[in-house]
């Protein structure tokens, strides 16, 4: 779509009523037969607009993709997601938004795609992206922070997603698995992927990776035992410019104030109110390492709080980790 067009949609979405060809004539500086084929181009795109003589045109019916006209009019903070790049299909959103982003891409700019051919997660793992269904987008972060600090942002990511779940799916109760899950009745719901460039006191910029499987109505059988997605667990379909937009509106104030903080003191309640792990036993799978313990909280550096046998505790900074059979 182009930018005109796109900025049409967006004009007839929040006047909710006819606009006249008129105004769009004189606001979008085109001509009326510009502004015809700029609504033909609308409809081609899966838009209902509305022609009627003599009160102009009305917008009837979205398509439901998170472009930024349908994302926009959710939009209540004013730097993330003014501009969303969109694409029908891409390998990875992440890897697309790292490019932009050493190009000058700005803070706040977000890449989102319908379906991924080569999604990803953690240690070149793969995230399963099909169309139509789920939200998959990288918001580019320009932290003025020592890298050390950028880790932090998962936990800080994961906590915007809890708040967002919530306010557009009320009731659905997901909880934060350390360090970057949402989980619902202990199933996957949504990845976070954060990767940076940075020198050693300086962030160059970190792209914020998230899956969530929004409307997918069935999982691949390799995946049926871990993940779900919010249709699956509530039988509703969720707008995704709605969860899109509501996760950067959580986001951009936690973030905001993460910049003013040392670390993540002030969100830890939050975050080990819905944390799956808090005082569970758990086994921590690292490279090189299996580590078993109870999980006392989450530090202020992010790091999982894990007290073992011999009653020391120790802080973990990465890993996988399970929950021990008996606390399941
Ligand atoms: C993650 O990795 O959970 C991070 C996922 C981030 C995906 C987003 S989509 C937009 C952006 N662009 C990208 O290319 N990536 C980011 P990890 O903790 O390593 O989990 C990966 C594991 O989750 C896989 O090995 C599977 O077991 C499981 N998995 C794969 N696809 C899934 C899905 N759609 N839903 C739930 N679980 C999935």
């Amino acid at each position: 779509m182009n930018d005109v067009a796109a900025r049409i949609l967006h004009r007839l979405s929040k006047a909710g009523d006819f606009l006249s060809g008129e105004v769009l004539c004189r606001e979008f500086c085109i001509t009326r037969s510009a502004v015809w084929k700029h609504i033909q181009l609308l409809r081609n795109e899966g838009y209902h607009v509305e022609a009627l003589t003599g009160r102009g045109y009305r917008l009837t019916s979205l398509t439901g993709r998170p472009v930024e006209a349908e994302v926009a009019p959710f939009l209540t903070v004013r730097r993330f997601g003014r501009s969303i790049l969109y694409h029908e299909v891409t390998a990875s959103t992440n890897m697309l938004a790292k490019s932009l982003a050493s190009d000058g891409l700005p803070e706040g700019c977000v890449v989102v795609a319908d379906a991924q051919t080569g999604g990803r997660g953690r240690m070149g793992r793969t995230w399963v992206s099909p169309s139509g269904v789920n939200l998959y987008f990288s918001l580019i972060l320009r932290p003025g922070v020592p890298s050390i600090r950028v880790p932090q942002l998962t936990l800080l990511v994961a906590a915007a997603i809890h708040q967002a779940l919530n306010s557009v799916v009320p009731g659905i109760a997901p909880l934060v698995k350390w360090p970057n899950d949402i989980l619902i009745n202990g199933r996957k719901v949504c990845g976070v992927l954060c990767e940076m460039q940075s020198e050693p006191d300086f962030t160059n910029f970190v792209v914020v990776g998230i899956g969530i499987n929004v409307n997918q109505s069935e999982i691949p059988p390799e995946l049926q035992d871990r993940a779900t997605s919010i249709f699956l667990e509530t039988g509703r379909l969720v707008s995704r410019p709605e969860l899109l937009a509501s996760f950067l509106n959580h986001f951009e104030p936690l973030y905001d104030a993460w910049l003013l903080e040392e670390d993540l003191g002030f969100i830890l309640p939050y975050l080990e109110r819905y944390s799956l792990l808090q005082s569970k036993q758990v086994t921590i799978d690292q490279l090189k390492r299996t580590i078993s313990g109870t999980v006392s909280g989450i530090a202020r550096g992010g790091e999982l709080m894990l007290d073992g046998a011999d009653g020391q505790t120790i802080l973990i900074s990465s890993g996988e980790a399970d929950l021990q059979k008996r606390t399941l």
